[in-house]
């Protein structure tokens, strides 16, 4: 997978590029990822990439030419190097939320070109003219579109297979994130009691039937109470057994 950020803050990538589970799947290979300055397709004395918005309002505006260019070079660099072509994502406030469906595509069809917005926003022209697909993190406000394809770029390695080294643990967490579609239940490690709290007794019964409806029943109780939405799809998608309803009739509406 090769990955392409257009972004006024390239080391801000360091992190995904170097660090756990990504950075090890980058030492051996199995995503790349190269950082474009709009800057450097900039022409003038101060490498100017902004400028104040038509019609007033606050703050600034990326241009557009600085964008396209980066966007053009990176086309090319793509190309030469025999590279899948891939889409230009935009990282936006106004983008469709991103979720595991869409970190799954990415990881399968050899990445993305992501262009991280800085200030107000961007001209729309470039948007039109280059933008493919428009993706949020969610309905909370940043500084820009670093943080969120940092995130995604995260989603999409992890997925690659070899990058997580115990083998069938990114199958198990898909199942659970798009199949069952409930939360993730509690977990527990050594020691057996921590400051006086004991590991839940059903844990170290080694009845395997036991474990698994505890696991069931944590993952409904968390997901009816943390969100409901999800609760709500997983029975309109048929995952729901009818032993699954019967115990979230046990629950208490606090
Ligand atoms: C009131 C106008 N603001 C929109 C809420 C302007 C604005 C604020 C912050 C425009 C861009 C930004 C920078 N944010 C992103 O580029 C961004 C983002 C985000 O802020 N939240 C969640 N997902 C994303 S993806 C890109």
């Amino acid at each position: 997978m090769r990955i392409d950020a257009v972004t006024l803050f390239p080391d801000m990538f360091e992190v995904v590029r170097d660090a756990g589970v990504t950075g090890r799947a980058h030492a051996q290979g199995l995503w790349s990822l190269h950082t474009w300055n709009p800057r450097d397709y900039t022409h003038d004395v101060h490498r100017t990439v902004d400028d104040r918005p038509y019609g007033g309002g606050p703050g600034m505006v990326m241009m557009a030419e600085p964008l396209s260019q980066a966007v053009s070079a990176i086309r090319q660099h793509r190309q030469h190097a025999g590279a899948a072509p891939v889409p230009v994502v935009l990282l936006s406030p106004v983008g469709k939320p991103f979720d595991q469906a869409q970190a799954s595509r990415l990881s399968s069809i050899g990445g993305a070109v992501f262009v991280c917005g800085r200030y107000e926003g961007i001209d729309q022209r470039f948007i039109d003219e280059h933008v493919d697909e428009q993706w949020s993190l969610g309905d909370f406000v940043l500084t820009g579109g670093e943080i969120p394809a940092i995130a995604m770029i995260d989603a999409a390695v992890r997925l690659l297979p070899g990058a997580l080294n115990h083998g069938d643990s990114s199958l198990q967490d898909s199942f659970q994130d798009s199949l069952s579609g409930l939360l993730d239940s509690p977990h527990f490690t050594r020691p057996e009691t921590l400051s006086g709290v004991t590991v839940p007794a059903v844990l170290l019964s080694g009845n395997h039937a036991n474990i698994a409806r505890w696991r069931r029943e944590q993952s409904l109780q968390l997901t009816a109470r943390n969100r409901p939405d999800l609760l709500t799809r997983a029975r309109q998608q048929g995952h729901l057994t009818p032993a699954d309803e019967k115990f979230l009739l046990t629950l208490s509406q606090a």
